[in-house]
């Protein structure tokens, strides 16, 4: 297959400064006819080259006269002309009902709707479908007026009325010049829920979300966020809305989260829609962070967009930066940093250091939409965090000021974006460019060692190997750091920010009163891996007197790792550290009840196999599960506490509330690892009693990982209860993939089975494939039918929907991290996809690149 290299990169060789298209929608066959504008750039005699995949010209017109010398190059159009403007016209038609790939412009339920970033467009009609080609679009689109009552597309509604024979039609124009990956239509019968939002400089914006009828009492959530969000970005970034009609459209069938296409976001569904009965704490969290997000990139994407896919990062790693900010500024900020860092790890660092590990900005590519990944996302946004740290808050606040206003209307790269920052911030970050280039995760190892009143921390950094890049230059490390007393808690120095970017470093502290114990790395200041030979003293300590919230969460956690892989390599160990400091922790009446919930929990069973040089994942479950259940019972009387202070209160969704509800789920199953005897009751009535989704499912999730009988009875009311949501139905295919239980690969081939589940359908495929590939334990039983599982669905999915299946694939990727016999299973089901006749480029690239 081919590939893509970023240092081919040239610039377009005919430009499109007007697109007229024309729709004649139905599900079974749209007509679409398009006007191009096109304009040579530069001297060269090169024909005009427009991207296609899967239709066929109808007509190809040059200035209004039909010609037959052009031809097919592949999938791609070719236009000989001789001067340097033309108007190029063509037709064609596509199947959107047929479209299970859920790329161009498809069918979910009865709506028609579009997604074409990165390279959907070309599935709709020919054009030059990169996004350094930025053109002013009119939208023109007819349909049958019953079935598709309201015709949407970007920019502001222009002119509309009805033709005969039960049609109609709508116009629709964007001024601002954007590339085919921003563009969008839908059609459909959906109703509306409108606000109105009035910019910083007194323009009123007609907002608008979009879904069927029935859900339109589940909006008011998203259309919330999104007034918080244009607020926001005006606050903190001076960025304001630049359209008078901003909308959103939720559709069932979608590949990823959300598309920002210009005026007219299309939505996943579950990012829209909720009320307290059917989503969760989390849900409503993630809607509003995502409904920020894509209304971000209007600046951070579409006004300043991308030169070329290798800067992907630029308009990502930054846009989830923003909204990292923004979500941090609805609530408690350190709970979303340690959020955020937990997710990093649980999806990122895995990513840095397999098979499919790639620089933020990458090299190569066979198919770009395996590049929309954590690494990309949200190691992007930590190198945005980082070099905001280095800048500090009002250099930062310029530098992007100069970014806005240097590559307004622009398709930039990601050495822009850095240059900014260099030359608003006064700084040289030449040598932390390497973050862009240098895949893979620092480790920092960091001891202090102390001389009556002087103490000397010392730092060596190491960037491991990963694939095609054997050998790695030390990174600028921007670290936080302060020292504490180890007798009185006092701080002893004031937090320094450290820039590490030798391979190492001793740095000396004088005049210290006490032994010191060191924080390091606060807030995590650095996307690393730190490596301390702190004892668990030290660690207990920090987790109680630190002054920064998220080092606290940082040093029980650091203690709960250590004492779990301890007792994953050693079959035991000793748990009365982790049991006192999670004692103290429970007891602190001062500290925020979302924050106390993070610090009590352990680290998942797969970042603890992250730590170990091969991954045994009966061992790691036990020792989890052994600590749990001490946890459990020697702090038995604080769960109840616990327990009991979150219950009996009337849902309201308020950060404390949250915070009481996630502490008191936290502690049911801190209760339920102790085994107590009345837990299968107490689970019940939560379930039956709860008047939201969060304890619901909470109550759901611990009878689903035991054997009481009131398990089969809350999953039939559960099944029954929400039979019409398939929302809902997610988490029922969820909680059970991610059951703890040992006949859980039974319990997914059947459910895979289940008249519910779907391939079609990309949230019900990841809601059982996915959550399974997560489930550490249960996927990696060691007679290899969760891989066989896996690899049977995704050749299965292939040939619905490659984008989603490639997704699913990187659990199978990661064998070289356990033992021969199960790396020896992988391996097999590997060659098994990629020997599969017409498999997509999408599920060959991750295939083949996880066999290497
Ligand atoms: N930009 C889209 C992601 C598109 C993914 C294409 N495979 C959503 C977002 O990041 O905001
Ligand atoms: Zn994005």
């Amino acid at each position: 297959p081919h590939v893509t290299r970023r240092e081919d990169y040239s610039p377009p060789e005919w430009l499109v400064p007007e697109v007229a298209l024309d729709f004649d929608l139905d599900a079974e066959r749209t007509r679409v006819k398009a006007r191009l504008e096109v304009t040579r750039r530069g001297a060269h005699d090169a024909p005009l080259r427009l991207n296609g995949a899967g239709q066929a010209p109808l007509a190809v017109l040059v200035d209004g006269v039909a010609v037959n010398d052009w031809r097919l190059d592949g999938e791609d159009l070719i236009i000989p002309l001789a001067g340097g403007r033309h108007v190029v016209e063509t037709e064609v038609e596509i199947a959107p009902e047929r479209n299970t790939q859920l790329m161009g412009l498809y069918a979910s339920g009865e709506n028609l709707c579009t997604q074409c970033e990165a390279e959907g467009f070309r599935r709709i009609t020919y054009f030059p479908d990169r996004p350094d080609v930025l053109a002013r679009y009119r939208v023109r689109m007819s349909a049958d007026k019953a079935r598709f009552p309201v015709l949407l597309a970007n920019g502001d509604p222009v002119a509309s009325g009805d033709l005969p024979g039960g049609r109609h039609w709508a116009e629709w124009h964007d001024p601002f010049p954007k590339p085919t990956y921003l563009f969008a239509l839908v059609a459909g019968d959906l109703a509306v829920n409108r606000g109105t939002f009035v910019t910083q400089s007194g323009r009123e914006v007609a907002l608008g979300i979009w879904v069927r009828r029935a859900d339109l009492p589940r909006t008011d959530h998203a259309l919330d966020a999104l007034k918080a969000a244009m607020a926001w970005d005006e606050r903190v970034y001076g960025r304001e809305y630049d359209l008078d009609v901003f909308n959103i459209v939720a559709v069932d069938d979608f590949n990823f989260g959300a598309m920002e296409n210009k005026g007219l976001n299309i939505f996943n569904s579950r990012y829209i829609l909720a009320d307290p009965d059917t989503a969760t704490d989390y849900d409503y969290d993630a809607i509003a962070a995502v409904v920020a997000h894509e209304y971000f990139h209007n600046w951070s994407g579409n006004r300043v967009t991308c030169r070329d896919w290798f800067q992907l990062s630029l308009k990502e790693g930054f846009t989830v930066y923003r909204d990292q900010s923004f979500s941090a500024d609805q609530g408690s900020a350190a709970v979303k940093r340690i959020e955020d860092v937990r997710g990093l790890r649980a999806s990122q660092f895995p990513e840095d250091s397999g098979p499919l590990a790639h620089p933020v900005r990458p090299e190569s590519y066979i198919e770009i939409s395996n590049f929309y990944t954590a690494t990309i996302y949200n190691k992007g946004a930590e190198l945005i965090r980082m070099m905001a740290t280095i800048l500090g808050p009002a250099k930062f606040r310029a530098a992007t000021d100069l970014y806005f206003s240097r590559f307004d209307g622009t398709a930039a790269t990601c050495e822009d974006f850095v240059a900014c920052m260099e030359e608003a911030g006064e700084v040289d970050l030449s040598r932390f460019r390497l973050w862009y280039s240098q895949a893979g995760t620092p480790r920092v190892s960091v001891s202090i060692s102390d001389n009556g009143g002087r103490a000397t921390l010392r730092l060596a950094q190491h960037v491991p190997p990963t694939p095609g890049q054997p050998d790695k230059q030390p990174m600028v490390l921007p670290l936080k750091v302060k020292l504490f007393g180890a007798e009185t808690g006092r701080p002893l120095t004031p937090e320094r920010l450290v820039l590490f970017d030798t391979l190492s470093e001793s740095i000396t502290f004088e005049g210290l009163a006490e032994r010191p114990v060191m924080s390091i790395n606060r807030g995590f200041s650095a996307p690393v891996i730190i490596e301390s030979d702190r004892p668990a003293t030290d660690l207990a300590f920090l987790s109680a007197h630190d002054d920064d919230p998220f080092a606290r969460y940082e040093a029980m956690q650091q203690l709960m790792l250590d004492t779990l892989v301890a007792a994953t390599v050693e079959g035991r160990a000793d748990h009365r550290a982790v049991i006192d400091a999670v004692a103290n922790t429970l007891g602190d009446a001062t500290l925020d009840r979302a924050f106390v919930a993070e610090a009590v929990l352990l680290p998942s069973e797969s970042f603890i196999g992250d730590q170990l040089v091969t991954v045994d994942p009966d061992a790691i479950f036990a020792a989890r599960e052994a600590l749990r259940r001490d946890l459990g019972t020697a702090l038995a009387a604080q769960w109840r506490a616990a327990y009991d202070e979150g219950d009996g209160r009337p849902y309201a969704y308020n950060p404390a509330a949250k915070g009481l509800r996630r502490l008191r789920n936290v502690a049911l199953g801190y209760i339920a690892a102790s085994g107590a005897a009345d837990i299968a009751p107490l689970a019940f009535r939560q379930f039956e009693r709860a008047d939201n989704m969060t304890d619901r499912q909470a109550a759901l999730t611990t009878l689903v990982n035991g054997d009481w009988d009131e398990r089969a009875a809350a999953l039939d009311i559960f099944y029954n209860r929400y039979a019409d949501n398939p929302l809902v139905l997610d988490k029922w295919f969820q909680t059970q993939a991610l059951s703890t239980r040992d006949d859980t690969p039974s319990a997914v081939a059947a459910l895979a089975a289940h008249p519910d589940f779907t391939l079609a359908n990309p949230n019900r495929a990841r809601s059982l494939i996915g959550a399974f590939g997560a489930n550490q334990r249960a996927f990696n039983a060691i007679d290899g039918r969760g891989y066989r599982f896996l690899a049977d669905q995704l050749i299965a999915l292939d040939r619905i929907n490659p984008q989603t299946a490639a997704k699913l694939l990187p659990p199978l990727g990661r064998w070289r991290r356990f033992d021969t016999r199960r790396a020896g299973l992988m391996r097999a089901e590997l060659e098994r996809i990629v020997a599969v006749p017409e498999l997509s480029k999408d599920l060959f690239e991750q295939a083949s690149k996880s066999l290497e």
